[in-house]
Order: C-alpha cells, then sequence, then structure tokens
C-alpha cells in the first residue's frame, strides 16, 4: 500500500487586508498559516506517509520573503526520506525569480515544473503525473492520455471547469480527467474542499473509518479559511491510499479558524446597552465566543438611538474577532426631514432620490450611509472615520 497526504492553497504569507482585521490579526494569522502546515506534516508522520503533495498556492509570491524559502526549505528536510511534490500554482508560479527556482531544495522534495505533464513513479505501477503553472504556459491537459501502465495520479493546480465563475490557468472536469485516464486527481485552486468521483466504482461510499472510495478527484480546501465569504465549506488534508490500483480518500479537518456572519435586528432596543446585549446573545448563539473566529456582524433595523461603534465594541466583550456593520433604513423621522425647507430638507430630499434610483443593495446602503453621515455632520455629531467605512 502506497500512503499520501494532499493538501494545497495553504497561503504562506498572505495578506489578511482585505478581511478588515486589525494588523496584529495579520500577523497571527501568517502564523497560523506556518502552524496549519505544522499540523500537516505532523498528519503525514502520523499516518506513515510515503509521499506529500502539495496543489499549489504554497505561498504568495508577492509577499513571500527567502525567510519563507527556509521555513519551507527546514519543514521538508526534517521529513526526509518521505517525498514532497509540489505543483506550482497562481500565487506561486514557477518563474525565473520565484522561491522555487531560487532556493536550494532537500533531495525528497520535488517541484513539478511548468510545461507538459511529468511523469514521477512512486512505486511500481504507480505514476504520479503533474506540471507546475507558469504565466503563459498552455493547457497541459487537453488531449492528453496517459500511456502507462498500472494506476494514474494527477497532481496539479486547476479550477473546476464546471462552476459557473471557473478561473485559473488550468481548468479539469470529471470527462476530461476520465478521457486522460486517471484514477484520481489531487487537486488544488478551490479553498472549500469538493470531492467526487465515478459514483459507480465499486466500493464508493463512505465507510465506518472515515475511507471513502471511488473518489475521481479532490480538492482539500485551503487549510484555513482566508476569506469571509468562505464561511462554509471543509478546509482538509486528504489521506490517500493506493492499494493493488484501488484508491481510497480519507478527509482530515485542519483548520482552526472560522468567519462568521450575523444580523442584528436593533429595531426593539432604545439604548446602546440594549442593542449590545442583543449582539452578545447572537454571538453567544452563534458560538463565536473563541479568538479563532472572526465574525462579521451586521446592524439591522431602524435605530431610535446613535450608533456609536466604538461604544458598542467596548459593551461586547468577547475573545472573537467581531466587524461591525449597518445596515440603515430611513426612519420615519427621517422621513419628516424631507419637508423641511432647510439643508437638512434638501439633503434628505437629494437622497431620497438616489435611494429611488438605487441600482443595487451595495448601492442604496452606500446611500443610507452617506445620508447617516450627513444627518449627523448637520447636527454639529462627531463623524469617525471607521463609520463611514
Ligand atoms: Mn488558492
Amino acid at each position: 500500500m502506497f500512503t499520501i497526504l494532499h493538501c494545497a492553497d495553504l497561503h504562506l504569507e498572505a495578506s489578511f487586508a482585505s478581511s478588515r482585521v486589525p494588523p496584529a490579526m495579520g500577523n497571527w494569522r501568517r502564523a497560523s498559516l506556518q502552524a496549519a502546515l505544522g499540523r500537516i506534516l505532523a498528519l503525514a508522520r502520523e499516518h506513515r506517509a510515503d509521499a506529500v503533495t502539495i496543489g499549489g498556492d504554497l505561498y504568495e509570491h508577492e509577499y513571500a520573503l527567502p525567510d519563507t524559502a527556509e521555513f519551507l526549505r527546514e519543514q521538508f528536510a526534517a521529513l526526509a526520506p518521505m517525498r514532497v511534490f509540489i505543483a506550482p500554482g497562481e500565487c506561486d508560479p514557477y518563474g525565473d525569480d520565484s522561491l522555487y527556482a531560487l532556493t536550494r531544495w532537500p533531495e525528497n522534495v520535488v517541484v513539478m515544473p511548468p510545461g507538459p505533464l511529468s511523469c514521477y513513479e512512486l512505486a511500481p505501477g504507480l505514476c504520479l503525473w503533474g506540471a507546475g503553472y507558469a504565466p503563459g504556459v498552455a493547457d497541459v491537459l487537453a488531449g492528453w492520455s496517459s500511456d502507462r501502465d498500472g494506476t494514474q495520479l494527477l497532481l496539479m493546480h486547476a479550477a473546476w471547469a464546471a462552476e459557473p465563475e471557473a478561473d485559473g490557468p488550468f481548468r479539469v472536469d470529471a470527462a476530461a480527467l476520465q478521457a486522460a485516464g486517471f484514477d484520481l486527481a489531487l487537486l488544488g485552486h478551490e479553498h472549500s474542499a469538493r470531492r467526487g468521483g465515478s459514483g459507480t466504482a465499486p466500493g464508493s461510499g463512505t465507510a465506518p473509518d472515515g475511507q471513502e472510495g471511488g473518489t475521481r478527484y479532490v480538492y482539500p480546501g485551503s487549510p484555513e479559511p482566508l476569506e469571509a465569504r468562505e464561511t462554509a465549506g471543509e478546509h482538509l488534508a486528504v489521506l490517500v491510499s493506493v492499494d493493488q490500483g484501488a484508491c481510497q480518500t480519507r478527509a482530515l479537518p485542519v483548520a482552526q479558524w472560522r468567519y462568521l456572519e450575523r444580523r442584528v435586528d436593533l429595531s426593539g432596543s432604545s439604548t446602546i446597552e440594549e442593542a449590545a446585549a442583543l449582539v452578545r446573545v447572537e454571538l453567544r448563539e452563534a458560538g463565536a465566543v473563541d479568538q479563532g473566529t472572526i465574525c462579521r456582524v451586521v446592524l439591522t433595523g431602524v435605530r431610535r438611538f446613535d450608533l456609536d461603534m466604538e461604544a458598542l465594541r467596548g459593551l461586547v466583550d468577547t475573545a472573537a474577532c467581531v466587524q461591525y456593520d449597518a445596515e440603515q433604513a430611513l426612519g420615519f423621522g427621517v422621513e419628516q426631514l424631507a419637508y423641511e425647507a432647510t439643508l437638512r430638507g434638501q439633503l434628505v430630499r437629494r437622497m431620497q432620490g438616489r435611494l429611488a434610483g438605487a441600482a443595487s443593495q451595495n448601492e442604496r446602503a452606500l446611500t443610507l450611509r452617506a445620508l447617516d453621515l450627513g444627518l449627523r455632520a448637520l447636527e454639529g455629531k462627531q463623524v469617525r472615520p471607521y463609520e463611514s467605512g
């Protein structure tokens, strides 16, 4: 039996700026990505894997430094004689100035070069095919089929072509993989785990020990969720065992972080303290109380009090990283202002016109926010930059 631990999309050195987390948390999250690699390699040892495969986006070329290469070199060298196969992806392309090209990798590490698929014989009758991505490289799978006997595996960073928004350098789908003769494709690119099979292979389905047969392709997902839109989905390493031509896979969860989103209607509350109590209950019910949770709280409803985000944050005591957003509606009081022959009335009338013509929810929310800020400014109230987001 030959055993592989497959992972992808670690995105070491990723920037979390778009997640709006404080800079210190960005550093913390980058450290936790390195820790996730450590957990994955520990799983490889624990399950006595013969090889580790990495389906691209191991690190982000834009942010990675020689330190990143040194970290990877040490981690991989410590695994020897276990072999490590890397198929570079979109964020870590195999260019001349890449860490892949500039680093002297330990002997147990193979970085798959761009170009036609290369074959690595893992064991007699077991072939691992793959190619790295580099800008300008053509679709290497088109019209390709294996000319080898035995079990054929593929390692590649590729988008799932059946997805309506499929983008990425390489694209695959179930039909193309089957036509090429692959028994199992170990893929990277999708950040939420996805796997599928022929559905008719003997032994398909999940056994009590979590082993799944009949799987033909597997995206393990990013080991940690990286963006707020990854609130759903699994983040895995996948254990693959190949025995006499039959491939079994087993999902091993590795994530320690998660994103959540909750909406809290503040219509019933008349003070900031009441609002804070509602938010606390919602966070507790969502289980968003630990420091591995990044929770976006969208505050909705017509409010009868000034929503001071900083005060609210101070009143909601939680270990989770909470990001507040306010979604506003025009209250009765504001509608009345439209009848005033004042600058304030003029502002409301103009914004009502814009609201009526808003093309999207986003534009409507922005207009309401602008109106709120305008009214506050006219009342001489302080406008804090984080509220104008
Ligand atoms: Mn990725």
